[in-house]
């Protein structure tokens, strides 16, 4: 058997939030543990639909979130979120939501300059144009974690290293 946790991660649009966290799930399936992924494919289109990008409305996507991800929790399923989440007090709450260890916070770290080059959706493009407002790192804020269990520098290292760091951490705090 295995705990269930949350694991949390957090960083710019094209830092590698989503990639990272199916490629995890994808390891911890082949380790017989129960997994949901929570990104903005199945959340923002759906649950949260009625939100934007206002300071207000990340709040209530982060904080939905959050009871969501708790309700996996409670179900016995080891659930992995990939938002930018860039208030560090909003992902403090989901923190304070579950029991303490039960929420793994995983600073996806990349320089904005390398996500704005990736710029996989042209979004960057899209923000320096004034086509869209308040997007993290151009015209918004993001909060970088101050103590997370977990950092990975996407532009340093690999995909496979980054998804052996998270799984190792979880291997050797004894949640899988
Ligand atoms: C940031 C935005 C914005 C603005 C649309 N700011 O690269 P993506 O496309 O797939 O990831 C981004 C996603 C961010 O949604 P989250 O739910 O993760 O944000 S938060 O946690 O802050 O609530 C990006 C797209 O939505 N997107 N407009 N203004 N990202």
């Amino acid at each position: 058997g295995h705990k269930s946790f949350i694991l949390w991660f957090t960083g710019l649009s094209g830092s590698g939030k989503s990639t990272l966290s199916h490629k995890v799930e994808e390891k911890l399936y082949e380790m017989g543990v129960h997994t949901y992924v929570l990104d903005g494919d199945n959340i923002r289109q759906g649950l949260n639909k009625d939100l934007g990008f206002s300071e207000e409305d990340r709040r209530e996507n982060i904080r939905r979130i959050g009871e969501v991800a708790k309700l996996f929790v409670d179900a016995g399923v080891a659930v992995l979120t990939a938002f930018i989440s860039p208030y560090r007090r909003d992902r403090e709450f989901v923190r304070n939501l579950v029991d303490k260890g039960d929420f793994i916070e995983v600073y996806v770290k990349c320089p904005l300059e390398v996500c704005e080059q990736r710029d996989p959706k042209g979004l960057y493009k899209k923000a320096r144009a004034g086509q869209i407002k308040n997007f993290t790192g151009i015209d918004d804020p993001y909060e970088e974690p101050e103590n997370p269990e977990i950092i990975v520098e996407t532009d340093k290292m690999t995909v496979e290293e980054c998804v052996d760091k998270i799984v190792n951490f979880l291997t050797v705090n004894g949640y899988i």
